[in-house]
């Protein structure tokens, strides 16, 4: 690029243009102001949002979606604390995530000036790097680290912050190429030893997880899959990386898993962790697999190194890529005779049965079981479906049958609130995708503010509120520990249909199962963001048990 001077605002945005932003999710602020003008002439979608917690969730579902940094803008101070449960995502979720933060002129610096935090101390435990831009000369080079640092190893969220005073400085700087994502691939040898470990085998299985996956590589993965007829599992709220359809899907280590696929793991001789961690949530509190030394063999493929032998030793560990390593994987010959292709057949089997909506009977005059398989039935299967965290995410982690990647916005950290800023986002970056979220009246309410932005920008989300009046998973943990105590779960609730009329959308009220089909339809039909709020009986508190059955066998327990 040219060696015209620009201010610090334009050579800010002419970085994030080099570098492939093509969106951009802000609540703006005065801290700010020469970005912003320099955001008004560039080729750049900007999202304006209700709240800085939305607006980060936007930018990294935006990170989810399509494996490049979310970009985010927010203002100093509250602005950036507003922020932090985004960032807190995208670093447990491992999503690329670049924040940029207004900050006070430098000449005020440790005064504690308006607004003034150190951002370096603030945010140093949950981003994967702070940086605090003192000088626009060096603009490109800090942004550019920035996209390096997001994209690289593990991903996860970066902090830039950015003085006002130097945002309208001028310079004359010469630009960058675009950042690259870089590749770690598996060794010939590594791969030889996979080999001749699958080859030895008799049962084993795979659990897919982590980021840097792509379409291509779920591809690659899925062939594998085929040909090796391998049993395919995901980890919590990674479904999107296999086709839930597909003879080889096992079904997803999430909350409440099925038990058939906990043993199926337990016994396997082999186990191929790819791209994941094997968190807390997946292994069911770490009890799936010992630790450090697992007594089933495991492989690990995980994109940065500091993730292998930090929680579970693997005997073969492979730093790589999800994406390099499902090219490498095209390359494998499997054995003649396939020993464990009927338990493949078998485990698959088994994922249908548990996913199947008319197998369960929720108490109440809504019926969330019968919901689902409508929505199953209506809504088109690259739909992308969106929840924050609650009880009533587990209708759709279960009865929602997530083939495509790309298909699905969840805060493997549980952060309530998420999946309404993460719908809008997906959106925003994909018009002409259908976009479901599935909510709770206490997840709403902590972003749904930002259904004011659906509005603003008439995008036509469908969000199935599902309104128990509670907290509910708190409630249930209430019920087990203990029981009959109710503590701080209940809620009065707004009527939310009401509320989607008011600020400009599409509203109804369900009562009962058979209202949700026409309801629905009139939400589609209306072309404008809908909220389906559905009552549903608080006794119904997960698809197989109820709130009673839980107090009286706690009840049982204590006697
Ligand atoms: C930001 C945040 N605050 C609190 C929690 C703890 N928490 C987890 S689920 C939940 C209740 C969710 O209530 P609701 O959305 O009504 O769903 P329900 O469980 O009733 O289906 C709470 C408070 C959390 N995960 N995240
Ligand atoms: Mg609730």
């Amino acid at each position: 690029m040219s060696m015209k001077a620009r201010t610090g605002g334009q050579v800010l945005v002419d970085q994030l243009v080099i570098h492939g932003a093509d969106h951009l999710f802000c609540v703006p602020g005065e801290s700010y102001l020469a970005a912003l003008d320099a955001m008004h002439d560039a080729p750049v979608e900007v999202t304006v949002c209700r709240s800085e917690g939305g607006a980060a969730m936007m930018a990294e579902a935006y990170g989810k979606l399509t494996g490049r940094p979310g970009i985010c803008f927010v203002t100093r101070g509250p602005g950036a604390t507003n922020a932090s449960p985004g960032i807190h995502i995208a670093r447990q979720d491992s999503t690329p995530l670049n924040l940029f933060v207004g900050q006070i002129a430098r000449r005020m610096r440790e005064r504690e000036a308006f607004q003034e935090i150190d951002y370096r101390a603030v945010f140093g435990t949950i981003a994967k790097w702070v940086t605090d831009v003192e000088d626009a000369a060096r603009l490109p080079e800090l942004v550019s680290r920035a996209f390096y640092t997001a994209t690289s190893g593990r991903p996860g969220p970066v902090v830039i912050a950015l003085p006002e005073d130097m945002l309208t400085d001028e310079v004359s700087v010469t630009d960058p190429p675009a950042y690259e994502a870089v590749e770690t691939h598996p060794s010939a040898a590594q791969m030889a030893q996979l080999q001749k470990k699958l080859w030895a085998a008799q049962c084993p299985i795979a659990v897919l997880g982590g980021s840097r996956w792509s379409e291509q590589a779920v591809q690659r993965f899925k062939r594998f899959a085929e040909r090796f007829s391998l049993a395919v599992s995901t980890s919590f709220r990674r479904q999107m990386l296999f086709p839930a359809e597909h003879q080889c899907y096992a079904g997803d280590l999430g909350i409440g898993p099925n038990p058939k696929l906990l043993a199926r793991i337990k016994e396997s001789d082999l186990i191929l962790l790819i791209g994941g961690r094997l968190s807390e949530m997946p292994s069911q509190s770490y009890t799936l697999l010992d630790i450090p030394a697992p007594s089933q063999p495991l492989v690990h493929v995980h994109p940065d190194a500091g993730e292998l032998g930090k929680v579970y030793r693997a005997p073969l560990a492979i730093n790589a890529s999800p994406t390099a390593f499902s090219a490498a994987l095209e390359m494998m010959q499997p054995p003649n005779a396939i020993a464990w292709a009927d338990r493949t057949r078998a485990a698959h089997a088994e994922f249908l049965a548990w996913t199947d909506p008319a197998a369960v009977k929720p108490p109440g005059a809504f019926q969330m079981n019968k919901a689902m398989a409508h929505l199953c039935r209506m809504l088109p299967p690259d739909t992308i479906v969106c929840n924050g965290a609650g009880n009533f995410a587990v209708w759709a982690h279960r009865f929602w049958h997530y083939n495509h990647f790309a298909s699905q916005l969840a805060p493997t950290s549980g952060s309530m609130g998420y999946g309404i800023p993460a719908a809008v986002g997906a959106k925003r970056i994909f018009p002409d995708r259908q976009v479901l979220a599935l909510t709770g009246d206490g997840d709403f309410l902590m972003n749904g503010q930002e259904f004011a932005t659906a509005v603003q920008y008439g995008l036509p989300i469908i969000i199935v509120l599902l309104d128990n009046g509670m907290y509910g998973t708190i409630r249930m943990h209430q019920e087990r520990e203990y029981p009959g105590r109710v503590s701080a779960t209940v809620l009065k609730n707004p009527d939310f249909a009401a509320y989607a009329r008011a600020f400009g959308g599409h509203g109804e009220r369900i009562e009962r199962t058979e209202e949700f089909a026409p309801a629905l339809e009139r939400a589609l039909a209306s072309g404008k963001p809908a909220i389906l709020h559905c009552l549903v009986d608080p006794e119904a508190i997960t698809p197989t048990t109820t709130l009673t059955a839980l107090r009286e066998k706690a009840l049982a327990g204590k006697s």
